[in-house]
């Protein structure tokens, strides 16, 4: 049986970094070939700095010659529109019936695996590879690599880190004109410098975090999503200021919160059994809640966001919760009132947010139970809790005026 691998990346651009990995791979696991597949990319994903997809096919070409165990394949350019693993895996296996493939992937996304689209099935159909990287934690590597063992798949990991060389420093050094240094093949040096390619990167340099999280959530999810994650930055932001909350936190928890939203749920509970997080009862019936137990976990131990009123911001902004913070409040009302909003009382709540967040959150939370009764949905017992603290606190405001 003939043994082959994918190596599928954004390539943008490939570099020596990638070359190496393929190359040990391909001589320690003896496979026959490995697959370089640059992903398409969607346009409303594309970064400014990015390069399109027939260049980035172009310089894995260029960066592969003489070396006979590595191919180019642009099944995944070709396929067009977003493309998951595993319906490239599955491709490979019907044009490719008696081989033995395995999957390669970059360190840092080795260890995201168990979230990726139909998990199971990729692990199935390939063996997971990684190579460690030089001055990166290879006994976090070799931790996953254990776990998915432990639960049966199948993994290799190979601990003799090669070079580590970031694609997002190629890409600002050729816009700042330098050289490239044996960072990429020297004929995809030449190409970068023929086509001009990655003149804006420069500005990713002084990047900022929010600008980081755009970009993933770009990438991340569907246009209106996408767009619904903005407004409600920026309402967040600017209900913090009338408020007096964090206003650079709020704008970031508005980008952030939704980020799991379009991540189906079996993806969604890959994620919910990685980080061990159990869900109650009524979470449990219901996949429309998970968005925001797992979008905590992921900005947690993925994005590495370690700011726990963020956190929490997220955790709480869909059923909200007994003793809200202010920040906590902040997004849940932002997410009623931002601006892509356009539900019948959206007017109504615009005002009441505007005069008290507690009166607009009463009033989210009152609408939200009404529509759940009508669909005959469980409520959860934490938006049954802040109501009852909403209005009873309403009450007592009630009683002290009459006095
Ligand atoms: O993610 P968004 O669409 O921006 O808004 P969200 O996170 O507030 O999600 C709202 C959805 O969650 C809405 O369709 C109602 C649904 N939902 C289901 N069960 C509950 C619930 N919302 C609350 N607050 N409490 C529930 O028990
Ligand atoms: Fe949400
Ligand atoms: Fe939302």
């Amino acid at each position: 049986m003939k043994k082959m691998a994918l190596f599928g990346g954004a390539f943008d651009p490939i570099h020596s970094g990638h070359l190496a990995m393929a190359q040990r791979l391909a001589e320690t696991l003896s496979l026959d070939s490995v697959l370089l597949m640059p992903s398409f990319v969607p346009p409303h994903k594309i970064r400014e700095s990015m390069a399109d997809g027939a260049h980035r096919l172009e310089m894995c070409r260029l960066a592969i010659e003489g070396q006979p165990l590595l191919q180019v394949s642009d099944m995944e350019l070709r396929r067009g529109g977003a493309s998951f693993t595993i319906d490239t895996l599955e491709e490979l296996h019907r044009l490719y019936p008696d081989t033995e493939w395995y999957l390669i992937t970059g360190a840092d996304v080795f260890c995201t695996l168990r979230t990726w689209h139909r998990f199971a099935d990729v692990a199935r159909l390939a063996v997971l590879c990684t190579v460690a990287r030089c001055g990166t934690d290879t006994a976090a590597l070799t931790d996953y690599a254990a776990r998915l063992q432990a639960d049966g798949y199948r993994c290799y990991v190979d601990t003799q880190p090669v070079q580590t060389v970031s694609s997002t420093e190629i890409r600002v050094r050729a816009a700042a004109g330098k050289p490239l240094g044996g960072l990429v093949p020297s004929c995809v040096e030449a190409y970068i410098k023929q086509y001009g390619l990655y003149q804006h990167a420069a500005a990713m340099l002084t990047q900022t975090k929010d600008e980081q999280y755009t970009e993933i959530i770009r990438a991340r999810l569907g246009d209106s999503r996408f767009q619904h994650s903005l407004c409600v930055a920026q309402e967040a932001r600017r209900l913090a200021q009338k408020y007096g909350a964090d206003a650079d936190k709020a704008y970031t928890a508005g980008l952030l919160h939704d980020i799991m939203k379009d991540t189906p749920p079996q993806a969604q509970l890959q994620i919910l059994q990685e980080f061990a997080i159990l869900l109650d009862g009524v979470e449990k019936t219901n996949p429309t809640l998970w968005h925001a137990r797992t979008g905590a976990a992921f900005l947690q131990h993925i994005l590495g966001v370690d700011d726990a009123e963020i956190l929490d911001a997220v955790r709480y902004h869909t059923t909200g919760r007994v003793g809200m913070s202010l920040l906590e409040k902040v997004l849940f009302v932002a997410d009623f009132t931002s601006a892509d909003r356009t539900y019948n009382d959206v007017d109504v709540m615009r005002r009441l947010a505007d005069e008290s967040l507690e009166a607009a959150m009463e009033y989210g939370v009152v609408y939200t139970i009404h529509d759940l009764l009508n669909r005959g949905v469980a409520i959860h017992p934490d938006t049954v809790m802040v109501y009852n603290e909403l209005v009873l606190s309403g009450q007592q405001e009630g009683i002290q005026h009459e006095k």
